[in-house]
């Protein structure tokens, strides 16, 4: 870490956070706007309170079940996931026996390789996206239609972290399931995907594979069941619902302080 973070410190988790990402920006594979976007992020993690939500417990559990039921599962990493969950991202590829892809909106094929070489590093053996992103999503204009033919393009499930709304709506128009981890439950991304796990991507993945463990002795007829049953409009309202909850539980709190003994 480039800055001594006091572990006393109360916002400790969080600065931590930061300082992977500020180190993964001046290796050169994260983007400055990575680190607008993480703000963002910062800001709706406040607002649900830092902690995994059980509407997200309820995405997990079908995001666990439709990557168990896939046949042609990838995780989808951009240079935000690779600096904060590169060991995670490998531990959830091994456990569904995905394939892990670069993808990259502000594509370089300098910043592909590198996210590679991360994630090599943490214990993946085959990274695809790189010098093998020649396949095209169709109608996708940014850099994030450059995809491989053996990962992205022929996946039946792909999971997406921190993504941009127009190609999870691409992608769904390929007929994919897309698993998104989004902070952010009004985005496009969160709205599009079809399940949408509202919580910060560094305790989503490993709860994630935990999750797996016992997930993954249901049977199929069981798994099928979780994903029938699920809405993701009707997980991405009880993330409103919390939300909403929780600001009204915090303003109270404030009026209780506020008021002197003897008022009403
Ligand atoms: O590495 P690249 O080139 O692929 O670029 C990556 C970024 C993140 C810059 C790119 O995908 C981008 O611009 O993303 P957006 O459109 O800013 O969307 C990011 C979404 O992720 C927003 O809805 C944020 O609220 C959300 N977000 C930010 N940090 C986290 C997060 N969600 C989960 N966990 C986080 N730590």
């Amino acid at each position: 870490m480039r800055t001594e973070i006091p572990r006393t410190h109360p916002r400790y988790e969080s600065l931590v956070v930061r300082e992977k990402l500020v180190e993964g920006f001046e290796e050169g594979y994260v983007v400055p706007q990575g680190l607008i976007a993480h703000g963002r992020g910062e800001c709706f993690d406040y607002l649900i309170g830092e902690n995994t939500i059980e509407p997200a417990l309820k995405a997990m559990k079908a995001a666990a079940a439709a990557l168990l039921l896939a046949r042609h599962p990838v995780i989808s990493v951009n240079g935000n996931v690779a600096a904060l969950v590169p060991g995670d991202v490998v531990k959830l590829a091994r456990a569904v026996n995905a394939k892990i892809e670069v993808n990259l909106f502000y594509r370089s094929e300098e910043r592909a390789r590198k996210i590679a070489e991360v994630l090599r590093s943490h214990g993946a053996d085959e990274v695809l996206g790189v010098n093998d992103a020649t396949a095209t999503i169709p109608e996708l204009f940014s850099e994030r239609r450059r995809v491989s033919p053996r990962g992205i393009y022929v996946a039946d499930v792909v999971l997406v972290a921190l993504e941009d709304g127009d190609r999870t709506e691409a992608l769904r128009k390929m007929g994919k399931t897309v698993i998104a981890i989004d902070l952010n439950p009004l985005s496009r991304t969160s709205l599009a995907a079809s399940i949408t796990i509202v919580d910060n991507v560094v305790r989503a993945i490993p709860k994630l594979v935990d999750l797996l463990k016992s997930v993954r002795t249901e049977s199929r007829n069981h798994l099928e069941e979780i994903l029938r049953s699920y809405s993701n409009n009707e997980v991405l309202s009880e993330v409103l619902d919390h939300i909403n909850q929780r600001l009204r539980e915090l303003s109270e709190k404030l009026r209780v302080k506020t008021r002197s003994p003897g008022e009403p």
